[in-house]
């Protein structure tokens, strides 16, 4: 082989490995072009993705402006769920509650009337209640059964006491005025130890005899013992 031939050979390999590289180049150029449409691809996906999402955007907004352009002559008009309730149902059932009411009341009344015709009482509910009362010397009256029926004990105990409270006979405390009577039985008893420590004493309120604070006026006088020692 002559000089000559081994550069042609040389040559001849060079130009083939540049071929390869340009061949390389080639290929990794068209590579390059081949991901090219790829990104559009993504591109194009991103834009219709974007394009769904303002497409269903719109589409929700629309919904709510139609929803709200619906209730808006409601809203206008104040008819609210709970402005209903408040306005036409709470006060309905609070009328019905009232006519209900005023109705039991008129039964009751009328029937009141036709079982005690001749009894003008100021608290009807008071009569035949199971307490003996006679405010005002109204109850204890034959025209309301003698309290319907309350006070017929107290009155087969002491027919000709006549007092607002009769409860107060007999409850340990001494009652002056009418209670201290020879008729209620001086107070059913509660002041027969006042009477003999001070038989002269009338006051208003006995039980403030010897209570410890010194009262003055009939009180603090000799025949009360001086408030019963209260004001010495
Ligand atoms: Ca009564
Ligand atoms: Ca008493
Ligand atoms: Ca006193």
């Amino acid at each position: 082989m002559s000089t000559n031939d081994i550069e042609e050979q040389k040559l001849d390999g060079d130009l083939s490995i540049a071929a390869s590289e340009g061949s390389s180049v080639a290929v990794g150029g068209e590579e390059e072009q081949n991901d090219e449409p790829k990104k559009e691809e993504i591109e194009e996906k991103k834009e219709v993705n974007s394009h769904e999402e303002k497409d269903e955007a719109p589409s929700m907004v629309k919904e709510e402006v139609v929803a709200s352009n619906d209730l808006a002559p409601v809203k206008k008009a104040g008819c609210t769920k709970s402005k209903i309730l408040m306005n036409v149902v709470v006060p309905s059932i609070f009328l019905a509650c009232v006519i209900v009411a005023v109705a039991v009341l008129a039964v009751r009344y009328k029937n009141f009337k036709k079982k005690y015709p001749g009894c003008k009482v100021d608290h009807q509910n008071w009569i035949a209640n199971g307490v003996c009362q006679n405010k005002g010397l109204k109850y204890n009256i034959a025209e309301c059964q003698f309290d319907g029926g309350d006070c017929d004990e107290f009155n087969s105990m002491y027919p000709n006491c006549e007092v607002e409270n009769p409860t107060w006979i007999g409850d340990g405390k001494c009652n002056g005025g009418d209670y201290n009577s020879d008729d209620c039985a001086f107070d059913g008893g509660d002041c027969s130890e006042f009477n003999e420590n001070y038989p002269d004493c009338k006051v208003e309120d006995p039980s403030l005899v010897g209570d410890g604070n010194c009262d003055g006026d009939d009180y603090n006088v000799e025949v009360c013992g001086f408030d019963g020692g209260d004001c010495e």
